[in-house]
């Protein structure tokens, strides 16, 4: 389990503002709006619990504050509990939370207390990443390579495969292959095939996952991956567009797909 760092999470906001220009130019859609389509939803003030949770690792220290910003900048009304845990858990819901967030180092969730909707910072991410992918404006074609299949790449390739693109995938875990295959009927790539791809979707904690042979010379790399699994002389090599940064495009997922049961 790859944890954040309170280096990862320095300058989120111009990070945000950086990935939201790229987003909007190669999809059409800036963030806020690509998550409305997405979910069909929008945020109305809804107050978010944040609870500092100090199990395993304990607290990172700019996490929850980082919280606080991305739900602010989406339209809800965060506050991070005084308290964190059971207590902190107890203060947020008798505050009036109408949804919690808090994470483990196992689980990062949000549950609308509400609506009953649950989610978790995994299949949200690999769902909204895969998504932006998608949505590649000058995309050759309806192909799309998935790389890696864990927890956010298998969630992202079913996402896909639901939304009817053609989904490639690439796995060192031949279980992990074989599952997503029999499941969700993707293909599987492997390197030494001589397809290239216009719309890339990346889900490894590895970098230089992404070569030379899997790109067309237009491309777009979405990643929430840390490091970066793109070369940068690869990307500077071929006219890539990449979208990448650690925390703010997976927890705007996260709230607004407990906006709805
Ligand atoms: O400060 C706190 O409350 C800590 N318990 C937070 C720990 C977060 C650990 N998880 C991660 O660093 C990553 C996140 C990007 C989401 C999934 N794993
Ligand atoms: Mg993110």
């Amino acid at each position: 389990m790859a944890l954040l760092t309170p280096e990862d999470l320095e300058n989120l906001s111009s990070q945000l503002e950086h990935n939201n220009e790229i987003v909007k130019r190669v999809t059409g859609l800036d963030i806020m709006d690509l998550c409305e389509e997405l979910y069909g939803a929008q945020p109305n003030s809804e107050r978010v619990g944040i609870i500092p949770i100090t199990a395993g690792n304990g607290i990172i220290s700019n996490f929850t504050a980082s919280l606080l910003f991305i739900v602010n900048y989406f339209g809800f009304e965060g506050f991070i509990t005084e308290h964190p845990d059971v207590t902190g858990y107890y203060e947020a819901v008798s505050q009036g939370a109408d949804i919690i967030m808090m994470a483990d180092d196992h689980i990062f969730t949000a549950h609308n207390l509400q609506k009953g909707a649950i989610v978790s910072n995994h299949v949200a991410t690999g769902i909204i990443y895969a998504d932006i992918a998608s949505r590649f404006l000058e995309a050759s074609s309806k192909d799309i390579l998935v790389i890696c299949l864990g927890r956010v790449g298998y969630a992202g390739a079913c996402h896909l495969a639901e939304k009817g693109f053609n989904v490639y995938a690439c796995d060192p875990n031949k279980g992990f292959l074989q599952k997503a295959v029999d499941e969700l009927g993707i293909k599987t790539y492997c390197s030494d095939d001589r397809k290239k791809f216009s719309m890339v979707f990346e889900a490894t904690p590895n970098a230089d996952t992404i070569s030379e042979g899997m790109i067309e010379e237009r491309c777009l790399v979405s990643t929430p991956g840390i490091p970066c699994g793109l070369p940068p002389e690869i990307g500077k090599k071929y006219r890539v567009d990449l979208v990448m940064e650690p925390l703010v495009i997976g927890v705007a997922s996260m709230l607004y797909s407990v906006l709805r049961k």
